[in-house]
């Protein structure tokens, strides 16, 4: 936990104040030694949660404005994760952008940006960057500004080599800080949250956090591919699976191609990972 003045304080939380995650704004009390106890979670704008155990949904980060999803030249993009992403931004209400990151790696960028067609298409933003040169940290740093975001993607993807290039020196400090605090107890989540020098805060998370999916109806994962949006009012039957349904204009747009066919397969995989429609 942050205080208002900067100082970071280890603390608990009273079970019955709920679960405090990364981004929370929080009222807290000083208690024994240098630590503190939650005493109150203030109202989230929004929330990123995740499956837990025994049914149960944990909270993934509060209050974010924006997802940055990190994709690399190496290890190959894991789009279906990507899709999951997105959709979950749709359905929270998010903004997101696709971060393609390590380009001082790549040999062909007329590939990658094709592999990032469809996305920009339905108007993702796309920025290629390199954390290793600093090329298009630029325009990244323009996206944050004034901006909570929160840095999602496979591991390896550099999303902490994102941050510590995005930060100035005197706030990695803070960070061996904070880690070194984190040790001990909140081992829950490991996000980490940062103040960026224009203002805004970045969030990085730790390896594959998935997040998002657990709350979501069927119609909410259509409605989290925004390309599919403009067509589900037109489906014969309202519970338009978007399947093999009788009608459904969602397929006839992906016919006459003008839904990605690459998008909406992976719509189907979705759907089957949700346990939505049975596996055959
Ligand atoms: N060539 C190149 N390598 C990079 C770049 N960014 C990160 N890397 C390397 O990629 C590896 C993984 O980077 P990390 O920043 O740890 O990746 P991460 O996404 O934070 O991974 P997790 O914390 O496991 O989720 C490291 O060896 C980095 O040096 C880049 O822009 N170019
Ligand atoms: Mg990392
Ligand atoms: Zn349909």
């Amino acid at each position: 936990m942050e205080s208002s003045t900067g100082e970071i304080i280890l603390c608990h939380t009273r079970r019955h104040v709920g679960e405090a995650t990364v981004g929370d704004l929080v009222m807290w009390e000083p208690c024994e030694g240098k630590r503190g106890r939650v005493t109150e979670i203030l109202p989230r704008r929004s929330l990123l949660a995740r499956p837990g155990s025994g049914g149960r949904i944990r909270p993934v980060a509060a209050n974010l404005d924006q997802v940055l999803v990190v994709t690399a030249t190496g290890p190959e993009p894991d789009w279906l994760l990507v899709d999951q992403y997105l959709a979950a931004c749709e359905h929270r209400h998010l903004g997101a952008v696709l971060v393609l990151n390590k380009i001082d790696q790549a040999e062909d960028r007329e590939r990658l940006r094709s592999m990032l067609a469809d996305y920009e298409a339905i108007g993702y933003p796309i920025l290629l960057v390199s954390a290793k040169t600093g090329e298009g940290l630029a325009d990244l740093r323009t996206r944050l500004v004034g901006q909570c975001s929160m840095l999602a993607g496979q591991s390896g993807v550099g999303k902490s080599s994102l941050t510590n290039a995005l930060l100035p020196d005197k706030q990695l400090r803070t960070r061996a800080l904070s880690e070194k605090a984190g040790l001990g107890r909140h081992t829950t989540t490991t996000a980490t949250l940062y103040h960026l020098p224009d203002g805004g805060d970045l969030i990085d998370s730790p390896g594959v956090a998935v997040f998002g999916l657990a709350e979501m109806t069927l119609g909410d994962l259509a409605a989290g591919y925004r390309e599919f949006q403009a067509w589900l009012a037109a489906c014969r039957f309202r519970d338009c699976r978007h399947v093999n349904d009788k009608g459904c204009a969602v397929r006839e747009a992906v016919e006459t191609g003008q839904i990605s066919g690459a998008r909406y397969q992976r719509y189907l995989k979705l759907l089957e990972k949700l346990q939505f429609i049975d596996k055959r």
